[in-house]
């Protein structure tokens, strides 16, 4: 190699350094050996996180994201090192979330030869294969001189249009071999280009002319509202036109829940107000959000939504989101925060705008009506004492307990219902889930990437006991990082969403979905919180509802990694206004109201 070459390694690490990256967060093995060399050179540039898991440092980089806004990269070894990546990989593409995943490889003077760790039956060095579903582009250089236009090719992929993850797979010898003299510039390709595109004009004059005619007008939000920057000004449509607003779970946050115009939730548990103000809405503004099965009680007409009569404007920076699943009066493919600028400056030049949020009136004094039902119904489970913690009760002392810049990130099972439901997030990164892929352990792990992207701000983890167990090497990660997560365990000894389900359609045919002492039939788990501290982590139980609170301020107080083991009933699912359908077992009913028929 001349003097003045860098090597493939050095070449990827120097990108991310450009591009202000300022962690990588993986696992070693032989294959990425020299891409830690590269690491190890620019450590006062580039910080290194080594975790016992690969997955931990997939939901590590998505969290990242999702809190600081900045992609950061993951480093995974060949062959087992980076298939255990993909759970991640996926989690973070099916939620629009960036990060460049490095994965080794073995060299390219042994593809096809079914070296150690080689994927070759089908196809040499065939990773891009494995994880051609599970992510936005693979790019696979195999010379180092295809190096640095991979690197920024990947970088660009990543970040522009619908962001996602990328994976960046690197032969062995590849990571040391002669790569280039100089690494690209961000600022003479990436840094300069914006995909914030606008709506077509007419599609803009259009969409004012139907808001302002609606007699009943709802605003609907998902995540491309809170990743796309576009709170502030969805706050100030929202109020200039009074149209209150709901949120899909992936929305959580775009409005503070507190607002007088927030509805609440829309699901299968969403509230009556958000659920029977959709479904009975003249127009329905959509924003950023894709209209999964959950937001809408599984496409059943009357649940959720009503569409058509109700008239849909959909706005998406992803066309193939626009009419995927309901017909639109008006789709318009867009960054929605630079169409709520066109929004707001087209209803800067028309007239009779007062009128038309005074008139609205009638309608937010019908919504009230509906909240007030529906806080009667939910009244009771606030207060409700008993022990195992009544769930909603749970939900409720957690969200008391946090103060307001709290980073709460939750994991997939009946707990992140309970908390998405009775949760009252003010900020969009309040409340964190996963609802595209849902892998048990985004939770337990993404906490710590919380934690990398706001070190001063609580984070905190409510997880499930079957996920915590399955991700427990978090805990070592915490003390080694120093990094003052809280895990809250929401113990119920059951993988109790699943055992919910074949309760509710299977007759109660109980299988495979709690945990039991063989000799004594009784529930059973490890102790966690023994388990915490045989890590040097603290480590409490809570059986009452009116310790859970004062344990979770203890543990913020401390200021250090903390469990809470909380034992909390699994027999209750949370209800709502919405349905839930599984194809061939039949479907949810709605715990309140019914279906509309318009
Ligand atoms: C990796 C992974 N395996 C399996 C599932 C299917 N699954 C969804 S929720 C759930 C139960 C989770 O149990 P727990 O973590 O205790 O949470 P709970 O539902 O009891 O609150 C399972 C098995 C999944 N989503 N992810
Ligand atoms: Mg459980």
């Amino acid at each position: 190699m001349s003097k003045n070459m860098l090597d493939g390694g050095q070449v990827i690490v120097d990108y991310l350094v450009r591009e202000k990256v300022p962690y990588v967060f993986g696992l070693c093995g032989h294959g990425n050996i020299g891409f830690l060399d590269a690491l190890y050179e620019r450590s006062d540039d580039i910080k290194t996180v080594s975790v016992h898991h690969e997955s931990v440092a997939g939901f590590m980089a998505d969290v990242y994201y999702r809190v600081g806004g900045k992609p950061t990269a993951t480093f995974t070894s060949s062959g087992p090192g980076s298939a255990n990546l993909p759970i991640a990989l996926a989690n973070s593409y099916l939620d629009s979330v960036p990060f460049l995943a490095v994965t080794g490889n073995v060299p390219t003077s042994q593809f096809n030869r079914g070296a150690f760790q080689e994927l070759y039956r089908h196809y040499q060095a065939d990773f891009p294969s494995t994880v051609r579903a599970y992510c936005k582009r693979v790019f696979q250089p195999t010379r180092g001189d295809m190096v640095p236009l991979a690197i920024r090719q990947a970088w660009k992929t990543m970040v522009t249009g619908r962001p996602g993850p990328v994976v960046l797979d690197v032969p062995f010898d590849i990571f040391k071999e002669a790569a280039a003299e100089e690494t690209p510039k961000p600022e003479e390709w990436n840094a300069n280009i914006s995909c914030r595109c606008g709506a077509d004009p007419d599609g803009v004059t259009k969409a004012v002319d139907m808001l302002l005619a609606a007699k009943r007008p709802v605003i609907l939000v998902g995540q491309g509202v809170k990743y796309g920057g576009a709170a502030a000004d969805l706050l100030r449509v929202a109020e200039r036109l009074r149209i209150p607003v709901a949120w899909s779970a992936s929305g959580t946050g775009a409005i503070d829940s507190r607002h007088p115009l927030a509805l609440g939730l829309i699901a299968r548990n969403g509230p009556y107000q958000a659920n029977h103000a959709a479904r009975t809405a003249d127009v329905l503004l959509a924003l950023g959000v894709r209209f999964d099965d959950r937001t809408s009680s599984s496409w059943l007409p009357g649940y959720s939504f009503t569409i058509p009569p109700t008239r849909l404007i959909h706005v998406d920076i992803d066309p193939d989101e626009i009419a995927r699943n309901y017909p639109v009066a008006l789709g318009l493919m867009a960054d929605v925060r630079t169409f709520l600028h066109q929004l707001l400056a087209e209803l800067e030049s028309r007239d009779g705008l007062a009128d038309a949020a005074a008139a609205r009136a009638k309608w937010l004094d019908t919504i009230d009506g509906y909240r007030r039902e529906w806080n009667a119904f939910i009244a009771p489970g606030f207060v409700e004492d008993a022990s195992p913690i009544h769930p909603q009760r749970a939900a409720y002392e957690i969200d008391k307990a946090l103060p307001e810049d709290a980073i709460l990130v939750s994991d997939i099972g009946v707990h992140h219902n309970w908390l998405i439901q009775f949760c009252n997030p003010r900020r969009p990164d309040s409340l964190i889930g996963s609802m595209g892929f849902g892998p048990m352990g985004f939770g337990v792990a993404g906490v710590l990437g919380a934690q990398f992207a706001a070190p001063e701000r609580p984070c905190v983890s409510v997880c499930g006991d079957g996920a915590f167990f399955m991700h427990a090497s978090v805990l070592g990660t915490a003390v080694e990082y120093d990094l003052p997560v809280i895990w809250v365990v929401w113990n119920n000894f059951a993988y109790a969403s699943i055992r919910g389900l074949q309760r509710g359609y299977l007759g109660g045919r109980e299988l495979a979905t709690d945990f039991r002492h063989p000799e004594t039939g009784a529930p059973y788990n490890p102790d966690f919180a023994a388990m915490a501290r045989s890590a040097g982590i603290a480590g409490v139980n809570v059986d009452r509802a009116a310790d859970l609170a004062d344990a979770l301020r203890a543990a913020l107080a401390s200021r250090r990694p903390y469990l809470i083991n909380a034992n909390i009933g699994a027999d209750k699912n949370p209800g709502g206004a919405g349905v839930w359908e599984l194809p061939g077992l039949g479907q949810s009913q709605p715990a309140f109201g019914g279906r509309y028929q318009p």
